[in-house]
């Protein structure tokens, strides 16, 4: 017995392509999956047909690797335009790929978030520095910078220096600006992204900046002389690839540090923007978390790697973040050969999947789904959750390499700031949410007082 996937009707031509407003996607596929219980529908974007999943069950089939891989299909193929063969953006047995991630996952592991702290602590003091005698901050922004600067100096050895700044770094502008492009190609047809030049000789010069900046983190560094291996740029510049011997490529290396800092920021700080709205939304779980700095990090004390690990209920603030807003929307998936799903719908080889992390996040496997509850994430309660219903880094080998230090990152930064700061949100704080590649809070605006010591 096989079913039909169930599709909202749309207009010729485009099929359902123009129904996707520019602003607001993000409440558009919210919408949509909510009038699909069965979680799975299928649309026609542009002449692209995808089909969404968000049903639990239905998005452990996909994330079966024997039977689905991660396609290089819009939006991802634009991002492609500027972070080429990076890892984020590598085809599906692209030999690089193994050989980059080979080099990288060292780097990348628990072990090596210890010797990134100093780095990470720095960075956060900046923030803490740049809040102290302020009365209201500009929390998106200044997550930005956080985030920006860590990736760089715990990554590539180099200081931005972003909070001595008033605007933020050309790098970010032009990021802006081209992932706002990439998105907005996905949403035309190829003609029509072909038509529109001046659009195009803008997104080539934002391009140009990014490339920019890159070549200039790499010729600093080879500049220097060093060859120290302990930071990501060190080991692509030095290291070779366990299994075949084969170094990687300057293109490639430029291509990977563009990744690195596109993916190693946007995400983290919106995670930590969304994790402060949470909290000003829920003051018993603010008041928890108080008292678990007060605890762990009396006074002054300055933070070490071992007094972070021992964090409990920040932690689990972050994971409760990233089940309501997952900086990453959907991850993208393609059929290896024909198949079919839940055992009724027909997938062809190669047919597009989306899984939707929100309409999954609140799925049927949670129990009062859209309540802001961090004792879904107490050990007990983890080990009853569905096993596929919680998707925010992604999945299987291509899922996030940089989830340790994102988190490691974002645990330091908002414990640093509980210990200095008490935050509140005089204005009521109205929750917009702007989408390039990612989401992240608006013009979100806090206000800070600098706490006595024995409060
Ligand atoms: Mn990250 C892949 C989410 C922080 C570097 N990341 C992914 C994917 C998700 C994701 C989802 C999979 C995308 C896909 O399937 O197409 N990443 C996050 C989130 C955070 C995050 C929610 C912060 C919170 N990511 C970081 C940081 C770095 C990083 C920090 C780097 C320092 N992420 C990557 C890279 C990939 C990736 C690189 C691609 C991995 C691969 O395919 O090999």
């Amino acid at each position: 017995m096989t079913a039909a996937i169930p599709t909202p009707r749309g207009l010729p031509l485009v099929g359902n392509g123009l129904q996707v407003p520019v602003e607001g996607t993000h409440r558009f596929f919210a919408d949509l999956a909510a009038q699909h219980p069965g979680g799975i529908f299928k649309l026609n974007l542009a002449g692209r047909h995808v089909v969404f999943v968000h049903d639990p069950d239905l998005v452990a089939e996909v994330c079966d690797e024997s039977r689905f891989y991660k396609p290089i299909d819009p939006p991802l193929a634009h991002v492609r335009d500027f972070a080429g063969d990076g890892l984020f953006t590598a085809r599906d047995g692209e030999q690089v790929w193994g050989q980059a991630h080979r080099i990288l996952l060292p780097a990348f592991s628990q072990r090596s978030m210890k010797a990134y702290f100093p780095q990470m602590l720095e960075i956060a003091g900046n923030l803490t520095g740049a809040w102290s005698g302020r009365s209201e901050v500009d929390v998106s922004d200044d997550m930005t910078r956080l985030a920006l600067d860590t990736i760089t100096l715990a990554g590539f050895g180099q200081q931005f220096r972003s909070f001595e700044q008033a605007g933020l770094h050309p790098f970010l502008q032009a990021m802006g600006n081209a992932l706002t492009e990439a998105m907005n190609r996905t949403r035309q047809l190829p003609m029509i992204t072909g038509l529109k030049k001046r659009a195009d000789a803008a997104y080539k010069s934002d391009i140009a900046v990014m490339q920019n900046t890159v070549d200039e983190v790499i010729r600093v560094r080879r500049a220097s002389g060093s060859s120290d291996t302990r930071d990501l740029l060190g080991l692509m510049l030095e290291a070779s690839d366990p299994l075949t011997g084969e170094r990687l490529s300057d293109e490639n290396i430029r291509n990977q540090v563009l990744t690195f800092l596109i993916a190693g920021h946007e995400t983290t700080s919106g995670t930590l923007a969304f994790a402060l709205h949470h909290l000003m939304r829920n003051p018993h779980v603010l008041a928890q978390a108080y008292a678990e700095v007060d605890r762990v990090l009396p006074g002054d004390t300055v933070p070490t790697y071992e007094l972070i690990m021992k964090l409990d209920v920040i932690p689990r603030i972050l994971d409760e973040t990233l089940r309501l807003h997952s900086p990453i929307t959907a991850i993208g998936l393609a059929a290896r050969d024909a198949t079919t799903l839940g055992g009724i719908y027909e997938i062809p080889a190669h047919q597009k999947i989306a899984v939707l992390l929100k309409p999954l996040h609140t799925s049927r496997a949670w129990s009062d789904p859209e309540t802001f509850d961090i004792d879904r994430w107490l050990p007990e309660a983890k080990a009853q959750h569905h096993p596929h219903a919680y998707k925010p880094f992604g999945n299987g080998e291509r899922a996030c390499i940089g989830r340790q230090f994102a988190l490691t990152e974002a645990r330091l930064a908002l414990a640093m700031v509980l210990q200095r700061f008490a935050i509140s949100d005089p204005h009521g704080h109205e929750l917009h949410i702007k989408q390039t590649l990612t989401i992240k809070p608006d013009g979100f605006r806090l206000r800070v007082r600098e706490r006595q010591s024995h409060e």
